[in-house]
């Protein structure tokens, strides 16, 4: 690697350590003060090797101490670009002050007291804001929730309890979360089923639209998803179609435009609750709201999660009200779901989405990542494909003569980023993808830095 580091200081970590007050306040620069991970860094991840259970892999071998903007800083003094957001939940920024001011009133309130046994504001709030944040303009209801996960299980539970019906259909390159149900729900073996298994029954998969590799038209791969589940499953055993409106972890597969229309239009005929998982794509991250908007889908439940409060542990299902409402008193539910800290820091983080006009900044960001990747692509054939939606961008590897993917490739680029200063995640079935997903709040000079570095990195990769 040629790169860098920009600003090395004295060239090691200050003596009394970091500060670790984080947030947008930080200074926006990409430093590298020791080879990553630094002395201290590798200190934590010993110590992690010998407490953590070994399932529990990390991306960037550093020890994060602060984070804000678009910066992460590690225990040694190195401020790394982040270009992951965690795994898309910082979409507001780090650390953000007025998620940070709600969540440490809301502490000095109260911390808990199970919704379920006392109900206070905060979870009442947060499900009024997502009724009318979602589309569709129908009566709603929300239910709350921990994880992601979580809240799918419980979308499931819903749309079975609804249709009274077992059957639920998700889609190659699908991912649904970790638990028992939902690895059911998702597609890719390893590392997240393998050896875990049985699954769940009453899944039942089918194929997506995948435009770079089926070279299919929406309605094309439409018509090829509904034939299959009319065939294996049949809409009367049906509860539920349950779809990441842009893939996620499977690759940042955009769907060619009228698939998930016709997808919609079908479940609506057949009496299926058609399920959005905006996980991922959810809260601006792609240029609007939720991706679903970018076709004008109207899902019957909504699922989300990340991005809902700025960090802190929330999710929700969001959806007709006659739907939510077909599970009795007591069926939904969980000791934590919709716990005030996070109920407040969603509040807020509702807040900012609006008020800093985050969608219209995923729009720039996006902007900005597919003009400089397609320059890659114009000048490299292992670029296989520049897509995505708003700040949710990738670049799917191949190997330049046969077009295959090419994980090794986009292992080595991520390797090489993170070790110039550059937080970046891989992802897809065949992890042959460069995904890139900035917080909203991204200064455009470290994102366009970030971005160089990436390239560079590419470039360098035999
Ligand atoms: N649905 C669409 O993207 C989580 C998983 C990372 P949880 N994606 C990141 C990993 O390797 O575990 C995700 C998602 C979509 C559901 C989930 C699950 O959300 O909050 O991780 O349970």
């Amino acid at each position: 690697m040629t790169i860098d580091a920009t600003d090395t200081a004295a060239g090691e970590a200050p003596e009394d350590g970091v500060s670790t007050a984080g947030g947008p306040g930080l200074p926006q620069e990409r430093r590298l003060v020791t080879e990553i991970p630094g002395p201290r860094s590798r200190e934590l991840l010993e110590r992690k090797a010998a407490a953590v259970a070994r399932g529990v892999g990390h991306t960037a071998p550093i020890a994060a101490v602060a984070a804000g903007g678009g910066v992460v800083v590690d225990a040694d003094g190195n401020s790394l670009i982040d270009l992951g957001s965690g795994i898309a939940v910082t979409g507001v920024g780090n650390a953000h002050p007025a998620v940070v001011a709600a969540v440490s009133a809301q502490a000095a309130q109260f911390t808990h007291t199970c919704f379920m046994v006392s109900p206070y504001e905060g979870y009442v709030a947060v499900a009024e804001r997502l009724n009318a944040l979602t589309p569709g303009d129908h009566e709603k209801r929300s239910a709350l929730f921990n994880s992601g996960a979580e809240a799918v299980e419980n979308a499931v539970k819903i749309a079975r309890k609804h249709t009274g019906r077992q059957a639920v259909v998700a889609f190659d390159h699908a991912y649904h979360g970790r638990t028992s149900l939902t690895m059911a729900l998702t597609a890719k073996s390893m590392p997240y089923k393998s050896g875990f298994g049985p699954f769940s029954p009453e899944i039942y998969r089918a194929p997506v639209s995948y435009p770079l590799r089926d070279g299919l038209d929406g309605a094309q791969a439409a018509a090829r998803a509904i034939g299959v589940i009319e065939k294996q499953v049949g809409a009367d055993n049906l509860a539920a179609v349950i779809i990441e409106p842009v893939l996620g972890e499977g690759g940042f597969i955009v769907p060619a435009e009228g698939f998930l229309p016709a997808l919609a239009a079908w479940c609506a005929e057949q009496g299926v609750v058609f399920i959005a998982d905006e996980v991922q794509t959810g809260f601006a991250r792609t240029g609007a709201m939720f991706a679903c908007e970018h076709e004008g889908v109207v899902p019957d439940l909504i699922v989300t999660a990340k991005g809902i409060a700025g960090g802190l542990p929330l999710s929700a299902v969001t959806g007709r009200a006659e739907v939510m409402d077909a599970a009795h008193v007591g069926g939904l539910g969980g000791t934590y779901g919709g716990n005030p800290l996070a109920c407040a820091a969603a509040l807020a983080a509702m807040d900012v989405y609006e008020s800093e006009r985050l969608s219209e900044a995923a729009q720039s960001i996006g902007a900005v990542i597919t003009e400089r990747m397609s320059a890659l692509q114009a000048a490299d054939a292992r670029v296989g494909e520049v897509r995505g939606r708003g700040a949710m961008m990738a670049v799917e590897l191949v190997d330049a003569a046969t077009g295959e993917p090419d994980a090794a490739l986009a292992g080595t680029v991520a390797r090489a980023a993170i070790a110039a200063g550059v937080i970046v995640l891989t992802c897809g079935t065949y992890g042959n993808v460069l995904r890139f997903l900035p917080p909203l709040t991204i200064p455009e000079h470290l994102l366009v830095e970030g971005l160089d570095v990436v390239a560079v990195a590419l470039r360098e990769a035999p």
